[in-house]
């Protein structure tokens, strides 16, 4: 028995059933395409691409699209055939954007103070827990950075501890090596709202270089990746409480690329 492959390049329309919706996002519990050569897309109704994915991946979901209706694209070479993709869930977005992209995916540190304070807590959704360097007075260059898998976003949210950088580096990566982003300056620890321009890359990541006054480490309680909009959730007027340094900033500048070391 031979078996026939044929490029392939279906679309699938799903619909929200609630009718009074105003955003969507969907779940996948299995993507398997071959990684590099066959995609599924997330778009809106406008063909708008919200996410693209391949390889293997279980337990995903897609950024937040816009309205009731979300269009689920498969491209294939029809070279390799694998499993495909298959959505169990639609749910309404609503009240800003509560999809954090980066919530418990892989991350990484140069350092960590400890067990207690591990890479992960950065981003596990809990603003209870903190990622925090080793403690040295001569401290150089930290990095902490996370794998989106492969999600469009347009900004990030850092809720720095005490023990905040005020020199930092907020940037995106294709290859999770090397970086490109922006500078900004702070003088305070709070919640900071950095609008870094739409991207695809699997990437995104922080680069500490100047502690803050008395403080021989870096920590933050969340670093948190959106697209569109803010999440809804956030202070007394759903917005990060210092939204600023912003792009447009002139604080802000693009710089050449950074890769972080292990
Ligand atoms: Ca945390």
């Amino acid at each position: 028995m031979t078996e026939k492959c044929i490029t392939v390049h279906n679309t699938w329309t799903l619909t929200n059933p609630n009718s009074s919706a105003t955003a969507t996002r969907i779940h996948f519990s299995r993507i398997e395409t071959e990684s590099g050569y066959d995609y599924v897309y997330v778009r809106d109704a406008n063909g708008n691409q919200i996410n693209r994915f391949d390889g293997n991946r279980s337990d995903t979901w897609s950024a937040t699209v816009p309205g009731r209706t979300v269009k689920v694209q498969l491209t294939s070479d029809g070279s390799v055939t694998a499993w495909g993709f298959c959505v169990d869930s639609i749910e309404s977005v609503s009240a800003g954007n509560n999809n954090n992209l980066a919530r418990n995916r892989p991350s990484w540190a140069t350092s960590q103070e400890s067990s207690s304070y591990p890479a992960s807590a950065g981003n596990d959704g809990n603003t209870g827990t903190r990622w925090s360097s080793r403690h040295s007075s001569t401290l150089g260059d930290e990095w902490w950075w996370v794998n989106t898998g492969g999600s469009t976003y347009d900004r990030v949210i850092i809720r720095w501890e005490a023990a905040y950088a005020t020199q930092h580096f907020v940037g995106w990566s294709s290859d999770c090596s090397n970086f490109s982003g922006y500078w900004y300056s702070i003088s305070a620890p709070g919640n900071y709202g950095y609008q870094i321009g739409s991207h695809n890359a699997q990437c995104v990541g922080v680069l500490m270089r100047t502690r803050a006054s008395q403080m021989n480490n870096y920590s933050f309680y969340e670093f948190e990746v959106y697209n569109g909009a803010w999440p809804g959730a956030m202070g007394p007027d759903g917005q990060p409480e210092n939204l600023s340094p912003a792009e447009g900033n002139s604080s802000r500048e693009k710089i050449q690329i950074y890769t972080p070391e292990l």
